[in-house]
């Protein structure tokens, strides 16, 4: 397995001393947002990490292997090529190493590669869900079925509004993945805390969520957990005046033909520019938060 696997030397000391190590992801970087705010962002959210006293190994697929935990320049490429570089899901994964072209990993591809190399927790904004009309576009994103498969935890800020929340959850149930809110029953919404639905169940302490994991994997209950953590208020965008913005974006993609895995990087940059740079700003709190929460559960892994 580690012939496809290159593990940044601070990273590879830190899981063989069962150190608090959080993995994240590169999509958001490559095809999430534009640059320069792709490249601060991840910069950013790996200083956060540290200053909470964990490990953060971004991710990515470069030189034909895993790259688990990147270094500066690393990310400057990864931010700079932006929508050059391969979107690499579950599918890609093996043509990209074989080929040695570099990819930019999803949610999907970013725990396949963690749980390769023995981290358990996983920091980003989003996951991929079932998106609207899923019912005649099978469009259902390849990150639930890892989260049904592979043993991580993923901290997002709920599910975003552009994809069906109430159909993604069923999937979610339907293969046993856990939603767990973090202080809150309501699933947070992305850009917003509200959303009209619930989550599983409400954990009030990264604790009780390194608890809840540990559980599951110790009884050998395969696959993620989904943490969904709010965006700060302070940082939230109107619920109402989103769904418009989204409807609209939605529609485009319709009528322009927008499908496969063009859909979610469409999707998110059509809602920037609907929101005037509203949904970046609020995007990139809500990174900065997960990745506070997730390096908090990691020190409560131990
Ligand atoms: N959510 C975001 N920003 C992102 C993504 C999700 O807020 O950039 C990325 C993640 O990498 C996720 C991917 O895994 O989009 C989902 O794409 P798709 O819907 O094509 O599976
Ligand atoms: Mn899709």
């Amino acid at each position: 397995m580690h012939k496809y696997l290159d593990i940044l030397p601070e990273v590879k000391e830190a899981i063989k001393n069962n150190k608090p190590v959080v993995a994240l992801e590169s999509t958001i970087i490559s095809h999430g947002m534009p640059f320069p705010q792709n490249m601060e962002t991840a910069l950013e959210v790996e200083n956060i990490v540290r200053s909470k006293g964990a490990v953060p190994a971004s991710i990515a697929i470069l030189n034909g292997k895993f790259k688990v935990g990147l270094t500066k320049n690393e990310i400057e490429y990864l931010g700079k090529s932006g929508k050059k570089i391969v979107k690499a899901s579950r599918r890609d994964v093996p043509y990209l190493i074989t080929q040695k072209i570099d990819g930019a990993t999803t949610v999907a591809s970013t725990m396949i590669a963690a749980d390769m190399a023995g981290i358990k927790i996983f920091a980003t904004g989003g996951i991929g869900g079932v998106h609207r009309e899923a019912q005649s576009t099978f469009d259902v994103s390849a990150d639930l079925q890892e989260l049904a498969n592979t043993n991580v935890a993923v901290v997002c800020a709920g599910i975003k509004a552009i994809l069906d929340l109430p159909l993604t959850l069923e999937y979610l149930e339907t293969h046993g993945v856990p939603v767990l809110g973090y202080k809150t029953k309501e699933l947070p919404a992305f850009y917003s805390r509200k959303s009209g639905f619930e989550v599983d169940y409400q954990l009030n302490s990264s604790q009780e969520i390194a608890d809840f994991m540990k559980t599951k994997w110790e009884m050998n209950l395969k696959g993620g957990i989904v943490v969904a953590n709010p965006v700060p208020a302070d940082s939230q965008l109107d619920y109402d005046y989103m769904m418009q913005l989204i409807d609209e974006a939605v529609s485009e993609s319709k009528r322009l033909g927008i499908k496969g895995k063009e859909c979610t990087p469409f999707l998110l940059e059509k809602i920037k520019n609907l929101s005037a740079g509203g949904s970046l700003v609020s995007n990139v709190e809500l990174v900065y938060n997960n990745a506070a929460l997730a390096s908090e559960i990691s020190l409560c892994l131990f």
